[in-house]
């Protein structure tokens, strides 16, 4: 009798079933060999590489010498390491080149050179600016800010850019403006089914809160196009969608403003989008969020980890 660890003589494979074993897998490696590099072909081209990310998105836009700024030591770090950058290029959200994140592959087309950037509504001054004055306007600085999209993924990133503030106080702003639109322009805009341009809306007290930024650069240089060059805004505390790219035009308005996905689906989207890690998305917890780059995970903090700063503004 057989011990268990010693199989009975039918349960040896016969030699010749090994040898023909091998010349089959000796084919298959025939087949597979060219079928493995294909695939491995594809998926390196599809991925594509480091520099094709960043080089595809760069644009020879004005100010390139203002660029690294000086940091901000109010805003010199977070409790987590600043995100690589070249995952943070590759995954992007900018609906009007593409619904999926390889945004890079998309935005070659787009020349954010000459751009203008309006401020108008409800303001004493409207003003236009080029962006060769808009990066000279007020001076820049850097600031290491948390994003948190909504989706449940986060990035730490070194933006370049000022308080959004300077550029509403120096339109002076009336008494009876409440809300800052944002529309921009791009290219899935055609779209019947999407109301677009994009728009986003912040009440003015959240637009003049000091976090609440217009960035003109990141990582020590002009924003690459996918993270919607040549000026965005950046706010923090806030859900990723606030964060409008490429802008043309703000606005101050009496009324609250329609926004983009607040229109499309309002069910999903709120109009305010502060990060709460209580409050479910209606297909997924808001509880945790993974970083771009490194896959770790952490808890959502209620502000985005700003409460500190911005819960004033709604507790009245
Ligand atoms: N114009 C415009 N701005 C936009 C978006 C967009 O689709 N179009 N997506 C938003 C979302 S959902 C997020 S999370 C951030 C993503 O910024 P990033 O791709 O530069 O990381 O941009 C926001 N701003
Ligand atoms: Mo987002």
């Amino acid at each position: 009798m057989s011990e268990s660890w010693n199989p009975g003589e039918r349960e040896i494979t016969p030699e010749s079933a090994v040898l023909s074993r091998r010349r089959w897998l000796k084919r298959a490696g025939l087949i597979g060999v060219p079928a493995l590099a294909a695939g491995a072909g594809f998926w390196w081209w599809y991925r594509g590489s480091d520099q094709d990310v960043v080089n595809r998105g760069v644009y020879p836009g004005p100010g390139a010498d203002l660029y690294p700024a000086r940091r901000n030591a109010d805003f010199k770090e977070v409790d987590r390491e600043i995100s690589p950058e070249t995952p943070v290029a590759r995954y992007c959200n900018f609906y009007e080149f593409s619904k999926t994140k390889q945004v890079w592959r998309y935005v070659e087309p787009f020349q954010p050179v000459p751009w203008q950037l309006q401020v108008t509504g409800l303001v004493a001054k409207p003003k236009t600016y080029d962006q060769d004055t808009l990066v000279r306007a007020f001076p820049l600085e850097e600031r290491v800010y948390r994003h948190r999209c909504v989706e449940a993924w986060a990035m730490v990133v070194p933006w370049t850019g000022f308080a959004l503030a300077k550029l509403i106080r120096a339109a002076g702003p009336l008494p009876e403006a409440r809300f800052v639109d944002r529309p921009q322009e791009a290219s899935r805009q055609a779209s019947r089914l999407e109301p677009w341009p994009y728009t986003e809306g912040l009440t003015l007290a959240e637009a003049t809160h000091e976090l609440a930024f217009i960035a003109t650069g990141m990582y020590g240089h002009p924003l690459l196009k996918q993270h919607g060059a040549p000026v965005r805004l950046v706010v923090r505390w806030k859900y990723g969608y606030k964060s409008a790219k490429s802008i043309v035009r703000i606005e101050l308005t009496e009324e609250k403003p329609a926004t983009f996905w607040n229109t499309l689906v309002p069910w999903e989207y709120d109009c305010q989008a502060n990060v709460n890690p209580e409050v479910r998305h209606p297909r997924w917890s808001q509880a945790r969020e993974w970083m771009l780059g490194t896959g770790e995970v952490y808890e959502t903090q209620i502000y985005n980890g700003y409460g500190e700063w911005v819960a004033g503004l709604y507790n009245s």
